[in-house]
């Protein structure tokens, strides 16, 4: 990350915020901003926030380049993918086809697929008021998390350490922090899961982007 002089990261505990936090504390210790944006009591619709993210979300990164210049991220994949390009440690090699095609779709199955799933789940469940909750499409989303996501996902953690191989990736950083929203439900809570998450949480980059998470107002 040579010509990059700052990196603020808008964030909310345990939201998919949590996801970059982990990331840029594997990366760069505590070598950057947090910014707590107040969600529960809309500080995401204040005209400044809504200049840097007009889908009024985080996580943000500000990025400042070493010549002064200023650039705004959204959407927690884009981020993670972004910044695992910058430190290659944290990402498949491009040099390996194959290695690094499996990457992108673990990425890409946990920043839309999954993510819209346990999305889906909790709006029809929790957010949305009573008479708008569909309780059939909650049940459709838990059952493709149960009986398709989670099997997917407990096959590959069963062969290996790491969800993509031997190396730990963004894609660790995606995929627990979703198995990790996932166990709120009741969904992907057997002993796979359970070993894997005790192997993320006892990093300490973990601990320290999810030190806030009691925080959270759900
Ligand atoms: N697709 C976006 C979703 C971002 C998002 O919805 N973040 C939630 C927290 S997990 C948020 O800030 N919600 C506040 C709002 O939508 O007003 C991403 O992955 O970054």
């Amino acid at each position: 990350m040579s010509n990059i002089s700052n990196i603020t990261l808008y964030h909310y505990p345990l939201s998919r915020s949590a996801r970059v936090k982990w990331l840029l504390h594997e990366m760069r210790g505590d070598d950057f901003e947090t910014v707590r944006v107040p969600l529960r009591q809309g500080g995401q619709f204040t005209p400044e926030f809504l200049a840097k993210n007009p889908n009024h979300g985080v996580p943000v990164l500000d990025v400042t380049y070493d010549d002064g210049t200023l650039q705004t991220i959204t959407e927690s994949l884009a981020i993670l993918l972004w910044l695992a390009e910058q430190d290659i440690r944290f990402a498949s090699p491009i040099t390996d086809a194959q290695a690094r095609a499996e990457y992108l779709q673990i990425m890409a199955l946990g920043g839309s697929w999954m993510d819209q799933m346990l999305w889906n789940i909790r709006l029809h469940e929790t957010i949305l008021p009573k008479v708008a909750r569909n309780e059939t499409f909650a049940a459709f989303n838990r059952d493709k998390i149960k009986n398709e996501i989670a099997p997917e996902l407990a096959a590959r953690l069963e062969k290996s350490e790491f969800i993509c191989g031997d190396k730990f990736t963004a894609a660790d950083c995606m995929t627990a922090h979703n198995i990790n929203w996932a166990g709120a439900y009741g969904l992907c809570r057997g002993d796979v899961f359970k070993s894997y998450m005790s192997r993320m949480k006892s990093r300490p980059a973990f601990q320290m982007a999810f030190a806030d998470a009691k925080e959270f107002e759900g």
